[in-house]
């Protein structure tokens, strides 16, 4: 069983419909442990867009890494994702952030996730439910998330998975 961050984002069409989505079905992939808060986070990188919801799960899983990422892009895909820009707009977007065991460093697939220790929209979320997670060479989420302080991250809500309507 290995344990898995997941970083989850939208910012096109019902946002949080897509998040809350997202983590029922993320959840049929093993168990998801831990839900972070909702965050509300400026765009980092790519061209001028709207504002993202951002969050985090911990899910265990007896799947291997790729499996698990190939099963994340159908996810993506079943909620309409494309890929028409680097860092540009979508609706939903699952990243493996970091997970139990050693590092993987492959051209597809790279697990600590090379950006997540310079990333806010990242670490906030993730340090609510697993500050010792692993985001780089002997660095925790917790120490990273200290050094990042320039980006705007706004906490919405701690409990954010039943029905209410989109912030
Ligand atoms: N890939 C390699 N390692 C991984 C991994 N650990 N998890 C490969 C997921 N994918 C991984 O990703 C590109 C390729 O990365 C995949 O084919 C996969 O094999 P993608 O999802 O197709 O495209 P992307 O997400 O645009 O690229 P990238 O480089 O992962 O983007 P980032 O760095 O994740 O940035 N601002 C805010 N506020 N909130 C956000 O959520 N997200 C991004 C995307 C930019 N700015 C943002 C946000
Ligand atoms: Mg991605």
């Amino acid at each position: 069983m290995t344990r898995f961050a997941i970083a989850l984002g939208s910012n096109q069409g019902a946002r949080r419909d897509h998040l809350r989505r997202a983590v029922a079905e993320v959840d049929r992939l093993g168990s998801v442990e831990e839900v972070s808060a909702l965050y509300e986070t400026e765009p980092i990188g790519g061209p001028a867009q709207a504002p993202y919801l951002n969050a985090v799960v911990v899910l265990e899983s007896m799947s291997q890494p790729r499996d698990l990422l190939a099963a994340l892009h159908q996810i993506e895909a079943a909620h309409g994702r494309t890929r028409d820009m680097r860092w540009g707009p979508r609706t939903l977007d699952l990243d493996i952030v970091a997970m139990d065991g050693d590092p993987i460093r492959a051209p597809d697939l790279e697990i600590p996730h090379p950006r997540a220790a310079e990333r806010r929209f990242v670490l906030e979320p993730l340090c609510d439910i697993w500050p010792d997670a692993m985001v780089g060479d002997g660095l925790t989420a917790a120490a990273a998330k200290a050094v990042v302080t320039d980006q705007e991250v706004v906490r919405l809500a701690a409990s954010w998975l039943e029905d209410e309507p989109d912030p």
